[in-house]
């Protein structure tokens, strides 16, 4: 008989075609051999007559409340750590940050999706200062891309890693103990380079970029492998390492379908 599984719990939503979100992270904590469960926050549905925009439905706050309730009463104390994806609505945010609080957790990995296509400018901006209010101080890891990154250190440009580790740093000031900057395609050079902010030191790691396109599910696949290690019990840095190789690889053997962009292949990677 193997192993019992460690468990981690996922609050995000559905991207229908598989290539992020839930399924997304799923996928990430299946391929890491932990068990993962979770609650559905909204579900997105690309429009291929619409080239491929973003249809949103946010699931009624009360669903979304019951959900995380069964699997909280369920799991109890085995179930200590956690990943925040895509939530999308203030009044999302307010019900997951309610039922967060009322459990005790090793790690929230927060990744900060702050904007959706198809959403109206003036409800991502409240829901953008909603998330910085009421989910960023549950955080234990946060995990921005470079916008994301800007948006909450405040930061106008982030063009070089100098600049991506100085808005690690402010952000880590918002009360964060662990930063995990994530530079991609969008910083020159040969390297894919995120920085790793734990409120004293800064450690980068590089791998080499696998071509200069941004490939659905990535940041998706970063925090929710952190999460899936964390839950397992290693280091936040240990932790990054791994979901970097395995979104390294992800991407190598990435597959490619209807939409505009390729999707990454967790089940690509093995230990
Ligand atoms: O990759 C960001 C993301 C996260 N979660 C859901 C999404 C997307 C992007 O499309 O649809 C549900």
């Amino acid at each position: 008989m193997s192993e019992t599984p460690r468990k981690a719990f996922v609050v995000a939503g559905s991207e229908a075609t598989g290539g992020a979100g839930f399924q997304t992270d799923l996928r990430v904590f299946h391929t890491l051999g932990v068990y993962g469960c979770g609650t559905l926050t909204c579900i997105v549905a690309f429009d291929p007559a619409n080239e491929w925009g973003h249809r949103f439905y946010p699931v009624d706050p009360e669903i979304i409340d019951a959900q995380m309730e069964a699997a909280l009463a369920d799991w109890g104390s085995d179930l200590d750590v956690c990943k925040v994806g895509m939530l999308g609505t203030p009044a999302t945010i307010e019900t997951v940050a309610e039922r967060l609080s009322s459990h005790s957790w090793r790690h929230v990995v927060v990744d900060p999706v702050l904007i959706c296509k198809g959403q109206e400018p003036g409800a991502a901006l409240d829901t953008d200062n909603a998330l910085r209010e009421r989910i960023l101080p549950l955080a234990t890891v946060v995990t921005p891309n470079v916008f994301e990154a800007k948006v909450l250190s405040g930061m106008d440009e982030i063009e070089t890693v100098e600049q991506l580790g100085e808005a690690a740093k402010r952000i880590g000031d918002l009360g964060v103990p662990y930063v995990v900057a994530k530079g991609g395609v969008e910083l020159p050079g040969e390297d894919a380079v995120d920085v790793v902010w734990d409120g004293s030191e800064l450690i980068e790691t590089r791998r080499p970029k696998i071509g200069e396109h941004r490939v659905s599910g990535a940041g998706c696949s970063v925090a929710a492998a952190i999460t899936a290690e964390l839950a397992k019990g290693a280091e936040v840095i240990d932790a990054v390492n791994v979901a970097r190789d395995l979104v390294t690889e992800g991407i190598r053997q990435r597959l490619v379908g209807s939409t505009p962009f390729d999707v990454v292949w967790q089940g690509a990677y093995s230990a």
